[in-house]
């Protein structure tokens, strides 16, 4: 029996046949039958482009029902589906492409230019384009291409997806998901969360991550429902979807900025069934704001890139605000202390671990980081610090790991003083998250001259411009003439955070 996921998900829709499946604002539609057909004549493309079963597809394109169709060619011809951050600059590309070798790349029409170069410099084989209008190469060799109708069969433990997580090393790693990992889990969600037919996801995440691709796509495709795709979240154009959506799923900065508008009231959300919130912690202030404004408890679960969601406040129960809710089912967790690996008693904190199907099978071609990090037993080391409380809610009260999420991005400091540390003039860096309004947090660096060095805040800024993505650029620069130390001689980041913590409040 094949266990590759777009059995699945490809019985649903031709169960659900002429029902929307993407809908946009620009009056594009597929049906799920449309969407069937097409991801057939896509997947005829990928294969006479070469691609074979276990090949990587890198993606790099902006949001388009398209994308999508794509991501399902890629798991019907058992192909690795590996989505990239619009934002990365071609260093970074330069990286994921020649760490992953995929056998072809789609990258954005105006892009291509770079990406052919990149491609042959990494032997990457393959370059083709698409972009948000149904348009590029790709698009013109699926209307060619004889369709694939057949469904390429698939072990369990094959990988499906690859997705890059950024490391503490400042070396990003790829987090191998299989059929079971994403299976499992937009099973568990679908039900856990009461998706149905008639729901119709609101979707303003971007693609190339868990929270917008797995937890929004695999959920609606599961359940047979509804996607009214945007390109991005643009509050104005929220509150005329509310009245016609049943379900949004954001980072905490959408409710943030929903809050903060004098549109939300509870006739706006009167047709909404859930909003849910993860990637990043959603403060209880914002959460009893949202509730009082709507009369909706929003429902923050919790999760990661390497082992998709986890924990989830409750559908029917209490949504406790400042808590990521229970373990979801099939999910085991366990906390343990940091010295001596034992269990911690209910009510202190430690670090999470979690165990379960939904949990990644290693990270692609570094067998060392994924024994330091996915333990023999089967449970996988988080870096996150929680606790459970009497009821037997989970808290998420910090994390292990030197990470910053900002508007649900992940920035690994590290890379980022790598990067200061090359310039000339700069004897060493820490960055840091702070405070931010908007954002939750906020990377901001502190840099320490060598002795007789001009720097500015421009300078540094501009050295990162061209080379990281801008959500990992720093929003400020601050200079001093040491970095604190501990007696071991490690950066006192909390040390830091707390001398500039008022910096964008
Ligand atoms: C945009 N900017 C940012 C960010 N986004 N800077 C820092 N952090 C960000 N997240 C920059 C822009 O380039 C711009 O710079 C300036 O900030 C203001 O942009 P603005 O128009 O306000 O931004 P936006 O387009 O509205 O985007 C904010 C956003 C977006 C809506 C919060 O970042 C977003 O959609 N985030 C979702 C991330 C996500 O999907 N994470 C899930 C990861 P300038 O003005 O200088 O040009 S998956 C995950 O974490 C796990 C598995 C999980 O649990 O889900
Ligand atoms: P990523 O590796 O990009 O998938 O990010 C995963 C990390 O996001 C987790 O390890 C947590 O630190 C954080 N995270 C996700 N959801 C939540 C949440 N609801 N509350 C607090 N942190 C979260």
């Amino acid at each position: 029996m094949s266990h590759n996921l777009f059995e699945t998900f490809a019985e649903r829709m031709r169960d659900r046949g002429a029902a929307d499946f993407i809908t946009t604002r620009e009056g594009r539609r597929y049906s799920h039958g449309e969407a069937l057909a097409e991801s057939a004549r896509l997947a005829g493309a990928l294969i006479a482009l070469g691609v074979q079963p276990g090949d990587r597809v890198a993606v790099q394109v902006d949001k388009s029902p398209e994308a999508i169709l794509l991501y399902l060619a890629c798991l019907r011809i058992g192909g690795v589906y590996l989505p990239l951050n619009t934002g990365y600059t071609g260093d970074e590309i330069r990286y994921f492409l020649g760490d992953a070798e995929p056998a072809l790349f789609v990258c954005r029409p105006a892009a291509e230019e770079e990406a052919r170069r990149i491609a042959r410099e990494t032997g990457c084989p393959a370059v083709e384009t698409l972009g948000t209008a149904a348009d590029g190469s790709l698009m013109a060799a699926a209307a060619r291409a004889t369709p694939h109708e057949t469904i390429v069969a698939r072990e369990a433990d094959d990988l499906a997806a690859i997705l890059y997580t950024s490391g503490t090393t400042g070396r990003s790693k790829g987090a191998m998901l299989t059929h079971r990992n994403l299976g499992s889990n937009a099973a568990t969600l679908a039900k856990a969360w009461h998706f149905s037919a008639e729901d119709r996801l609101i979707h303003a995440l971007p693609i190339f991550h868990t929270h917008g691709l797995f937890v929004a796509c695999n959920v609606t495709l599961m359940a047979g429902s509804s996607l009214r795709f945007l390109p991005k979240f643009d509050a104005d154009v929220i509150f005329e979807e509310l009245p016609r959506g049943t379900v949004l799923m954001g980072v905490p900065t959408f409710y943030t900025r929903l809050v903060a508008d004098d549109r939300l009231t509870p006739e706006v959300t009167a047709n909404m069934r859930l909003f849910v919130s993860g990637s990043a912690p959603l403060t209880a202030e914002t959460h009893e704001a949202f509730e009082a404004r709507t009369g909706h408890a929003i429902l923050e679960r919790y999760g990661m890139t390497e082992t998709n969601m986890n924990i989830s406040n409750p559908y029917d129960g209490a949504r406790r605000a400042g808590t990521v809710g229970l373990p979801l089912p099939g999910v085991e967790m366990r906390i343990t202390d940091r010295e001596t690996g034992e269990e911690v008693p209910r009510g202190e904190i430690g670090m999470l671990q979690i165990r379960g199907p939904n949990v990644f099978i290693g990270y692609w071609r570094m067998p060392e980081k994924t024994r330091e990090e996915l333990l023999e037993d089967g449970f996988f080391i988080t870096g996150d610090l929680a606790m459970v409380d009497d009821q037997g809610y989970v808290h998420i009260v910090g994390r292990d790991k030197d990470l910053v999420i900002s508007g649900g991005y992940n920035v690994y400091p590290k890379e980022v003083e790598q990067l200061i540390d090359e310039l000339d003039g700069v004897a060493e860096s820490a960055v840091i998250g702070l405070p931010h309004p908007d954002f939750g947090e906020g990377v901001t660096a502190v840099v320490v001259p060598r002795a007789g060095a001009e720097l500015d805040e421009s300078q540094v800024i501009g050295h990162l411009a061209g080379r990281l993505a801008k959500y990992k650029q720093p929003k400020r620069v601050f200079f001093a003439d040491a970095l604190p130390r501990n007696t071991m001689g490690k950066v006192q980041k909390n040390e830091l955070r707390k001398a500039y913590h008022n910096t964008y409040q």
